[in-house]
């Protein structure tokens, strides 16, 4: 068994001795659990692990922020992690405002940089790769703070480990780092627009530290591969698999990115009713509507869809309105669907380049400045 293997059954192990412990020190990813959200938990956390001086005191645990019935969905993620997906750990599984109340908890950040609830004030450190949201961190130690608009999460945290020299960066390591280098920059792809210069300097130095040379262009193919795999996924699967939310004071919108080269086109062709569709939107905190992404990447040429559906049929407007101004520059074109449903919208997104990255901000913008129209 490999020292991060080990490390990882270790950690699972202790979740029955918190008490044991003076501090607890959680790595915890984002809502998405996407495949850089997770390793970065999981590398990190064993990262802070091994330099830790006092373990017997400070117990270092990388936690999933989605729930397992989720978590089946991420083939990719449940590919690449091999043996290790069973010593996982989900939110469900710790508890965290417990540990919270009793003053023993620390919360790292990883592919996020905050948290909706209380819990906010227990982040010690922050790593991402997202633009920020306005007020959104409290942590006032900008030294812990650590957020540059890289292809992946991964790449920075290949970037605080090569930086360390109280750590030996392993073959292991260094292959799991590349895995989401290599997924989120799409293998480098220059039209996908998501390679910085930082993930390909970061991909070189792990590059020279494994010994076992894999093939990157068959590894990324198999991720893609197993990204795509929607082998008995339902429609609410689909939309769940890889969700995120918007939440403003009158309005909450799911944000749903379909599996790879999974279109939009062919998630509503697979409509006949609104039912499922209402089912995950009550199924994700009674959600007003949903945004949905879809990218194929089977050409050279990246392209994606939009979609969405609102529950109600006066809050479509604004949303079709905004979504479509000029100055988003997503360079929307509206398509026709084969169901006959005025809630729901389908489009080409001829900007290719705008992922939900670039989207939730704009999102997030309209549900902080969103009126119902029909309020009096
Ligand atoms: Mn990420």
């Amino acid at each position: 068994m490999t020292d991060i293997s080990k490390y990882l059954q270790y950690a699972k192990s202790q979740l029955a001795n918190l008490d044991q412990y003076r501090l607890i020190r959680i790595v915890l990813g984002n809502e998405a659990c996407d495949l850089d959200s997770t390793i970065s938990a999981c590398v990190y956390a064993y990262f802070l692990h091994s330099i830790c001086e006092t373990p017997n005191e400070i117990l270092h645990l990388p936690v999933l922020n989605t729930h397992a019935f989720v978590f089946r969905l991420r083939h990719e993620v449940l590919w690449f992690l091999e043996e290790n997906r069973s010593n996982l750990i989900f939110i469900d599984d710790i508890n965290l405002n417990d540990l919270s109340e009793k003053g023993k908890l620390e919360i790292v950040l990883v592919d996020h940089h905050s948290l909706h609830s209380k819990l906010n004030e227990e982040v010690v450190e922050i790593i991402d790769h997202h633009q920020v949201k306005e007020n959104s961190i409290i942590l006032k130690d900008y030294s812990k703070i650590k957020i540059e608009p890289v292809g992946s999460c991964c790449t920075l945290i290949g970037e605080k480990l090569l930086a360390s020299n109280r750590f030996q960066i392993t073959n292991e390591i260094a292959y799991l780092l590349t895995g989401p280098i290599l997924f989120d920059t799409l293998n480098f792809s220059p039209s996908a627009g998501k390679t910085t210069p930082k993930d390909k300097q970061v991909y070189e130095q792990l590059f020279t530290r494994r010994t076992i040379r894999t093939d990157d262009s068959d590894l990324y193919k198999t991720l893609r591969k197993c990204a795509g795999d929607t082998t008995g996924m339902s429609v609410q699967d689909l939309l769940q698999k890889d969700v995120k939310q918007v939440v403003g004071p009158n309005i909450r919108l799911a944000v749903s990115s379909l599996p790879s080269d999974y279109t939009v086109e062919k998630l509503i062709g697979q409509l006949h009713t609104m039912k499922d569709l209402d089912e995950f939107l009550s199924n994700n905190d009674n959600a007003d509507g949903v945004v949905i992404l879809s990218l194929e990447t089977n050409d050279d040429q990246p392209k994606r869809q939009l979609g969405f559906y609102a529950k109600k049929f006066e809050n479509m407007l604004p949303i079709n309105e905004y979504i479509q101004r000029s100055e988003h520059n997503l360079d929307l074109r509206e398509r026709g669907i084969p169901i006959n449903q005025a809630r729901l919208k389908l489009f080409e997104q001829n900007n290719a380049q705008a992922s939900r990255k670039q989207i939730l901000p704009l999102l997030e913008q309209f549900a902080k400045d969103f009126v119902p129209q029909n309020s009096s």
